[in-house]
């Protein structure tokens, strides 16, 4: 079995009054739903009366399969929170608590708590006001992501403290991700690999895509930066009156990495004109003022620190990240849909394709996105004319 994708055992059931006995809370608890469209992670929104006032918290169950250590993960995201808020306060402004994610103590004074089924769980004040998208609905939805990201990369390079745990090794590893959708290929438990001879041509194809990047950080040109790892669209709150980026979430994935991981998954998730499990690929394509807002958001936050490599990255890092993902989710429904959550079957072959039929328009369209960061660059550096 591949390490990365442990067979997945079905949940044990929710009690979520007596989690919420087990954090530092108070009032009384209405009770909670599902909540949100996460593929890892079980999420919550809980209702709470506190002396009459309605007050919602995000219970997550932390999934430990994969996530091996979560005392560690639990660890990195204390101190990176506490590095948002910190910048917050600074910052100031009426909405300084939304600006991070607050964790709510157990009682035991802990970052989490253990059930009785030993599962891991952690509990957020829930940033109300705000919401994720699926779906990039504007170019200005692009630009406000991006810039939160861009901004929350530049808020870690000061990160005291030891180097953050790593909480999934080689989780940007392209390689590996190529050696273990092989490996799958090989042992194909379920028969499946036949049947998806178009997509395993495709990813081999384009194995020469997978270590450019390792070799632009070997050659020193794109150091080790910490970086949040998962810069999904739908990883980042925007206001629901003005639309700008309230907060990053999601932060299980934050430890060392390179800025080209981040702004290459944003590239994937918020491009595409169709959802990233979209059947009918006709309808998927990337998007060019998308593109545009994102680099635009994300130069405005990271342009300073970024390096000439990294620069000229920007557009192939939505490539490679695209594929790197596309070959995860072709790997799981070789491997019989153990990693990712599923609502069908067929749900991860779906997502590969869309995946590939994604890379393959960015392909088409690389120098003209190359061309696109240029041109921002270029105006971001030169003083605007005095009219
Ligand atoms: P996963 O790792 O499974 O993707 P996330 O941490 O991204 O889990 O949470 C899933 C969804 O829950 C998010 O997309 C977001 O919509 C919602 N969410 C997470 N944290 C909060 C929070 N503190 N306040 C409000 N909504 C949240
Ligand atoms: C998962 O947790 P979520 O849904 O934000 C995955 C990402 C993938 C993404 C694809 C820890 O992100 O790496 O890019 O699905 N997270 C983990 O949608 O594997
Ligand atoms: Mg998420």
């Amino acid at each position: 079995m591949n390490p990365d994708h442990p067979a997945q055992p079905p949940a044990p059931p929710v009690d979520l009054a007596a989690i919420a006995r087990g954090f530092a809370l108070h009032g009384q608890c209405l009770g909670g739903r599902p909540h949100g469209n996460g593929h890892i992670n079980d999420t919550y929104a809980v209702a709470f009366d506190q002396a009459g006032a309605p007050v919602r918290y995000i219970f997550q169950r932390v999934n430990n399969r994969v996530f091996k250590d979560v005392p560690a993960l639990m660890d990195n995201i204390s101190r990176v929170t506490a590095r948002a808020a910190g910048r917050a306060a600074e910052l100031g402004g009426d909405d300084a608590s939304r600006r991070a994610l607050t964790l709510v103590p157990a009682r035991d004074g802990r970052p989490y708590l253990v059930d009785e089924h030993g599962a891991f769980w952690r509990c957020y004040l829930f940033i109300e006001k705000a919401r994720t998208y699926d779906i990039v609905e504007t170019p200005a939805h692009a630009r406000e992501a991006a810039r939160a990201f861009g901004d929350f990369q530049r808020l870690l390079t000061g990160l005291p403290g030891a180097r953050l745990h790593e909480t999934i090794p080689d989780f940007h590893n392209t390689r590996r991700r190529y050696e273990n959708l092989l490996r799958a290929i090989d042992a194909d438990p379920l028969n499946r690999a036949a049947a998806v001879r178009d997509e395993i041509a495709f990813a081999k194809h384009n194995e020469n895509l997978v270590d450019v990047l390792a070799k632009l950080h070997a050659a020193g040109e794109a150091p080790e930066r910490v970086t949040h790892n998962d810069t999904k669209f739908n990883n980042v709150m925007l206001d629901d009156a003005t639309h700008t980026g309230v907060c990053v979430i999601d932060l299980d994935t934050v430890m060392p990495g390179l800025a080209l991981h981040d702004f290459g998954d944003m590239v994937r998730s918020a491009t595409n004109a169709a959802a990233e499990d979209e059947p009918d690929l006709s309808k998927v394509s990337m998007r060019m003022p998308v593109y545009e807002g994102l680099v635009a958001g994300y130069l405005a936050a990271a342009g300073d620190f970024l390096t000439e490599a990294e620069r000229a990255h920007l557009a192939f890092s939505g490539r490679l990240i695209t594929f790197e993902i596309g070959l995860r989710f072709l790997t799981d429904h070789i491997e019989g849909d153990v990693y990712f959550k599923t609502r069908r079957p067929g749900h991860n072959l779906d997502r590969a394709r869309n995946q590939f039929a994604l890379v393959r328009d960015i392909d088409a369209r690389q120098s003209a996105m190359e061309a696109v960061a240029a041109r921002l660059f270029q105006e971001r550096s030169t003083p605007a004319p005095i009219p």
